[in-house]
C-alpha cells in the first residue's frame, strides 16, 4: 500500500481511497498501485465488495495530461489496463463520486458496476477540449449506459452534466446529499447480500440495439453535434466512435476508439489545445501576486454605463450571483439598458438556457440609478463610458469622490492610458482596467490591465473574481491598445492594404475561415462596427481609406444594415456589394495600384505574421508575462483556431526562420514598419528557438 492509495475494510467491504493531489489525475504512479490494491481486493475472499473513493477536493479529474506525449502514457499499467482489471472483479465494486469524474476519471468509474454520486458531483468526458477523444472506453461504455444521443451530446460538447442529469440518464446509480463514503459502502454491501445479478456495462445492449435500429437518426444528430467543428479532427472522430459503439461489437469498437486516440494524441490539433489547457492557468499566474496576497472581498459591484458593453459587464457579474448597481446619465437610457438586458435573458429563456425563475432571480440583482452616491457601498466599480480621456476624467474624479475606502475602481477602456485613468484618484493603487470583450456576457477573455501603481492584492481580487463569473483572465501591461487590440492593429492595417492592391473581403475572410477562424476580419468589422475603429483613427490622426470612406457613407456594418457587406432585414449574412466593389476599384485606381490576383498563402503571410511580429515586440516590452499569455488573449478574444494554439504557438510550429525571412521580404517589398521584424523574433530564429523555449527559460 502507498501513501497514494490506501485501502480500509468496513463491513467487509474495501475502501480503496485515491489521494493524488490536486485533481487525482491518473498518473503512473497512481495507475501501478491503483492496479495492484484491486487485484488483491479481488483476490481477497474476505473482501465482499469494493468502493473506489478519492481524498481531496474531486474525484479522479481525467488521464494525467502532462504524461501525453512521454512514455509514461503507455506505460503498463494503463488507463485500459486498470479498467480491464475492474472488469475481472466478480463482486460488487462501486465509483464514490465527489467533485468532478472526468474524462478518464468517468472512465474509471465506468469500469465499476455501479456509480454512487454527492449531489453536487459533475461527471464529463471533456477529452473533445484537448484535441481528444475518451480513449479508455468512454466512447464505448457511455453510450451503453446513456444512450447513444446522449453520451454523443456529452462527448462532442466535452460539457460536464450534473449529478441529477447524470441519475435520469443512468450513468450513475444513486445520488446523496452527504455522507458520500457511507452510502456507497452501503450500496455496496446491500448488492453483495442480495446476491445481485451483476452485469458490466460494456455487456449493457438495450440502449444502442435501440438505435441501431434507426442510423439515419444517429447520423442526423452527429451531423447537428459536429456542424461547428470548423476544422477540429477531435469532434468527428468523437462522434465516430459514438456511432461505432452502436454498429459494432464492443471489442471492435474499443479497439477504434484506441487508433483514434493515438492518431489525435499525436497530432498537432491537440498538442495546441493541450498548450492552451495549461496556458490557461498559467495565465492565472502573475508575477507579484503569490499565494499569500489575499483578495478583497467583493459583494458588490457598480457597473457604470447601461449600453451594449456596461449592460453586459452588468450580466456577467450577476450570472456569477453578484448584486449590480447599474448606473446611467439619466432615467431614459438606463431603462434603455435594463430592457435590452432583459431581452437578452428572455431569449435565454426562449432557447430553453434559462428558467423563468433564474431569469426571475437574475433581473432582481439588478439595482438601477442615475446617483452616484448609490455605488458608495459598491467593492468594486467598472465604468463603460465613452472612449475619451475627457469623459474618463470626469468619471473618475467622481468616483474618488464617493467611492468606499478599499473600492476598487475599474475602467473598461480598450485603448487609453490606465496611468493617466489612475492619476485622476487620490487612489491610484485601487485602479486598473478590466478590459471586456463584447458581448461580454458571452465572451470569456477579460484582459486586467495593471497600472504602474496597481496595488497586487487588487489584480488577486480581479483574478478571483474573474474565475467566480466564468471568464479567462490574462493580466497585461499599459500600452496602446494593450495585448489584443494592439496586435490586431496591425492585422486591420494589411487587410486593407490587401483590398486596394487586388483582394476582395470575400477572398481575404476565405482566406481566415479556411484557416479555421470563425469569421475573417472583414466579417468582424462588420459585427464589431466600423464606427469604433474610425473614432479611433480620427483622435490618433490615422487612416484607413476604405473603411474611412464607408464610415462617411454611413455603412457601419451590420448595424446598419451594410457595411464591407450587405445584409438583408435583420439577417447577419454577409451578401457581396458590387459598390463595395467598385468604391475598391476606384480607390486602387485613384492611388494607381494595378490590381491583382493574391493568393490565400499571401493574405495569410501578411495578415498573421505582423501579427506574431508585434506580439514579439510586445514581450519584448514586458506588456505580457509569457508568450502563452498572448495565445489565451487571442483563443479566448477573437477566435484565433485553438487548434492551432493561438498566434505565438503557431508561430512555433511555422518556424520563427521562416517568419523572419517572410517578414523581411514583406518588409522589403513595402517598407512597412509592421514588417520589420522584432529583435526578440530575430533572435530565436538564429538561435533557432522557438516562444516555447523563452517561455521555457531554455531561450
Ligand atoms: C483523459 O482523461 C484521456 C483519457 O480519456 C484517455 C487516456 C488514455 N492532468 O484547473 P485547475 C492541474 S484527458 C494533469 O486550476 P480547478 C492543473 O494544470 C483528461 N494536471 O483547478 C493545475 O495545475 P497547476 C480529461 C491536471 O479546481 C491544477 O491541476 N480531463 C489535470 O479550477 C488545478 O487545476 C480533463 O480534461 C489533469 N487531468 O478545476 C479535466 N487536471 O496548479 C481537466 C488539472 O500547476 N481538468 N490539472 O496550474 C479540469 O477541467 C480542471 O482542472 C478541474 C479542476 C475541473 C478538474
Amino acid at each position: 500500500m502507498s501513501s497514494i492509495v490506501s485501502v480500509s475494510s468496513r463491513d467487509g467491504v474495501a475502501v480503496i481511497t485515491l489521494d493524488n493531489p490536486p485533481v487525482n489525475a491518473l498518473s503512473y504512479a497512481l495507475r501501478d498501485p491503483l492496479n495492484k490494491a484491486l487485484i488483491a481486493a479481488r483476490d481477497d475472499d474476505t473482501v465482499k465488495a469494493i468502493v473506489l473513493t478519492c481524498a481531496g477536493r474531486t474525484f479522479v479529474s481525467g488521464a494525467d495530461i502532462r504524461e501525453f506525449g512521454t512514455p509514461l502514457t503507455s506505460k503498463e499499467p494503463n488507463l485500459g489496463d486498470l479498467i480491464a482489471t475492474l472488469e475481472t472483479i466478480n463482486k460488487p465494486t462501486v465509483a464514490a463520486i465527489h467533485g468532478t469524474a472526468l474524462g478518464g476519471g468517468l472512465e474509471l468509474a465506468l469500469g465499476c458496476y455501479f456509480r454512487v454520486a454527492d449531489a453536487k458531483a459533475m461527471v464529463g468526458l471533456p477529452e473533445v477540449k484537448l484535441g481528444l477523444l475518451p480513449g479508455a472506453g468512454g466512447t464505448q461504455r457511455a453510450p451503453r449506459l446513456a444512450g447513444p444521443q446522449k453520451a454523443l451530446a456529452m462527448i462532442v460538447s466535452g460539457n460536464p452534466i450534473g449529478a441529477a442529469d447524470a441519475l435520469k440518464h443512468g450513468l450513475v446509480d444513486q445520488v446523496v446529499e452527504d455522507g458520500l463514503v457511507d452510502a456507497a459502502v452501503a450500496f455496496a454491501a446491500a448488492k453483495a447480500s442480495e446476491g445481485a445479478h451483476l452485469i458490466l456495462v460494456r455487456d449493457r445492449d438495450e440502449k444502442v440495439a435501440a438505435a441501431r435500429g434507426d442510423e439515419a437518426a444517429l447520423d442526423a444528430a452527429i451531423k447537428k453535434a459536429t456542424a461547428k467543428a470548423r476544422g477540429l479532427v477531435a469532434p468527428l472522430r468523437c462522434a465516430q466512435s459514438v456511432k461505432n459503439a452502436v454498429m459494432l461489437p464492443f471489442e471492435e469498437g474499443l479497439k477504434k476508439e484506441r487508433e483514434y486516440f493515438i492518431e489525435l494524441v499525436t497530432g498537432d490539433q491537440s498538442k495546441a489545445q493541450r498548450h492552451l489547457f495549461f496556458a490557461q492557468r498559467e495565465a492565472a499566474k502573475v508575477s507579484g501576486v503569490d499565494k499569500t496576497v489575499k483578495p478583497r472581498a467583493i459583494n458588490r459591484v457598480g457597473v457604470i454605463g447601461a449600453g451594449t458593453m456596461g449592460g453586459g459587464i452588468a450580466m456577467s457579474f450577476v450570472n456569477g450571483g453578484i448584486p449590480v448597481t447599474i448606473l446611467e446619465a439619466n432615467e431614459e437610457a438606463l431603462k434603455r439598458g435594463l430592457a435590452t438586458i432583459e431581452k437578452n435573458y428572455g431569449i435565454s429563456v426562449s432557447r430553453g438556457s434559462l428558467s423563468d425563475e433564474a431569469k426571475a432571480k437574475r433581473l432582481a440583482l439588478f439595482t438601477p440609478t442615475t446617483d452616484y452616491g448609490d455605488l458608495a457601498d459598491c467593492d468594486l466599480i467598472i465604468e463603460a463610458v465613452f472612449e475619451e480621456i475627457g469623459v474618463k476624467e470626469d468619471v473618475f474624479t467622481k468616483l474618488d469622490a464617493i467611492a468606499k475606502p478599499g473600492a476598487i475602481l475599474a475602467s473598461n477602456t480598450s485603448y487609453l492610458d490606465v496611468n493617466t485613468i489612475a492619476g485622476f484618484t487620490k487612489r491610484p493603487q485601487d485602479v486598473l482596467g478590466t478590459h471586456f470583450f463584447s458581448p461580454a456576457n458571452v465572451m470569456k477573455l477579460l484582459e486586467i490591465v495593471r497600472g504602474e501603481k496597481t496595488a497586487p492584492d487588487v489584480l488577486a481580487t480581479i483574478l478571483a473574481i474573474a474565475k467566480r463569473i466564468s471568464k479567462v483572465p490574462v493580466v497585461v501591461g499599459v500600452c496602446h491598445g494593450f495585448v489584443g487590440n494592439r496586435m490586431l492593429g496591425s492585422r486591420s492595417a494589411e487587410s486593407e492594404a490587401l483590398l486596394l492592391e487586388g483582394s476582395s473581403p470575400e477572398s481575404v475572410d476565405k482566406a481566415f475561415t479556411d484557416f479555421g477562424w470563425p469569421m475573417g476580419p472583414f466579417q468582424m468589422f462588420d459585427l464589431a462596427g466600423l464606427d469604433i475603429g474610425w473614432r479611433t483613427r480620427k483622435s490618433l490622426g490615422l487612416k484607413a481609406v476604405i473603411s474611412d470612406t464607408l464610415c462617411e457613407a454611413g455603412r457601419y456594418g451590420q448595424k446598419t444594415g451594410k457595411g464591407y457587406y450587405l445584409y438583408e432585414d435583420g439577417s447577419r449574412v454577409p451578401k457581396t456589394d458590387p459598390e463595395v466593389e467598385k468604391l475598391i476599384a476606384d480607390k486602387a485606381s485613384g492611388k494607381g495600384i494595378n490590381r491583382r490576383t493574391i493568393s490565400d498563402q499571401e493574405i495569410l503571410e501578411r495578415t498573421l505574421y505582423p501579427m506574431v511580429n508585434e506580439g514579439a515586440l510586445i514581450l519584448e516590452e514586458g506588456i505580457a508575462e509569457r508568450p502563452s499569455d498572448i495565445d489565451i488573449v487571442w483563443t479566448n478574444g477573437y477566435g484565433f483556431p485553438i487548434g492551432k494554439g493561438g498566434p505565438m504557438f503557431w508561430a512555433d510550429m511555422e518556424g520563427l526562420d521562416k517568419i523572419v525571412e517572410r517578414l523581411e521580404y514583406w518588409h522589403g517589398k513595402t517598407g512597412k514598419d509592421v514588417f520589420k521584424p522584432a529583435a526578440l523574433l530575430v533572435k530565436l530564429a538564429s538561435e533557432k528557438k522557438g516562444f516555447a523555449d523563452l517561455q521555457a527559460g531554455t531561450a
